[in-house]
């Protein structure tokens, strides 16, 4: 079969490490031919991503701290110098701080909130509106990730659900507003991954073990998974789909209890 993103420019946002969700999305889009514009947070993680992609032809690498919109504009301006036309952007990050995911929702501080929401959520917005005029010339499709906790009171996901919901919520807004351009939004809702930043929150294992025990469809579905249907989303088989969130999750989310 013809690649799916064969000649298409993809920016993936929110490469960590080995085990980021977004680096396994760019290995998949990258096998599905894609030229990839990948974004760090800072630094010190871009050298280290660095070496991940080593093996990778034509592959660029971007500072981008989006708690700052200069950076997120500067961003798009780098891109532009490479290329005109971005076909696809994925919104892989989230932010909370750890002691906001365990013990009560409404223990949840006034900053704690805010950041969640700023890192989590309203990075989409701002990101959506700088990659307008790359993506507009050609089509292009949007992704970010979410889990089942942005729908349902999920114990200790906490103030990242809440920030989940307003991202799931964007997703649908901004795909009413970008429709006009042929811009298409979607979200992933993957399940609980053991990723770095997922490790550290307290009874995610015991959390885990409950998942596996109900999951419909068992052999646990992790990042190859969700990449996959990243790569779908992005490519042209898509070009109906838009303002969706899509479950990778192994069917959790149809269970009544
Ligand atoms: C963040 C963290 C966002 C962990 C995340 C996340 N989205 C999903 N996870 C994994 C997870 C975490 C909990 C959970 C289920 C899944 C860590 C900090 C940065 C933002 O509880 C049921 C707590």
């Amino acid at each position: 079969m013809a690649k799916l993103l064969r000649d298409k420019n993809i920016l993936i946002m929110g490469i960590s490490n080995k085990w980021s969700i977004a680096w396994a999305i760019a290995k998949a889009c990258y096998e599905a031919g894609a030229k990839l514009f990948l974004s760090c947070v800072d630094e010190k993680t871009k050298l280290s991503v660095e070496k991940l992609c080593e093996d990778m032809i034509g592959v660029e690498l971007l500072i981008c701290d989006v708690s700052e919109d200069e950076q997120i504009e500067a961003m798009f301006d780098d891109i532009n110098k490479s290329t005109d036309k971005l076909h696809g952007v994925v919104h892989s990050l989230a932010f909370a701080k750890r002691e906001e995911l365990e013990g009560k929702y409404y223990d949840t501080s006034r900053d704690g909130y805010l950041l969640a929401q700023e890192i989590s959520s309203y990075s989409l917005v701002a990101v959506s509106r700088y990659a307008r005029p790359l993506m507009q010339r050609c089509g292009g499709s949007i992704l970010t990730l979410t889990y089942l906790g942005g729908e349902r009171a999920v114990p200790n996901y906490n103030v990242m659900g809440v920030s989940k919901a307003a991202l799931e919520s964007s997703v649908k807004y901004l795909a009413a507003d970008l429709g006009e351009y042929g811009i298409r939004v979607n979200a992933i809702s993957a399940p609980p991954i053991k990723t770095v930043s997922a490790r550290g929150v307290s009874g995610f294992t015991d959390m885990l073990k409950g998942y596996d025990e109900r999951v419909p469809l068992k052999g646990i579905i992790g990042q190859e998974e969700v990449a996959d249907t990243a790569v779908f989303l992005i490519s042209n088989m898509a070009r109906g789909i838009t303002g969706e969130n899509i479950h990778v999750d192994g069917g959790y989310h149809i269970l009544g209890i």
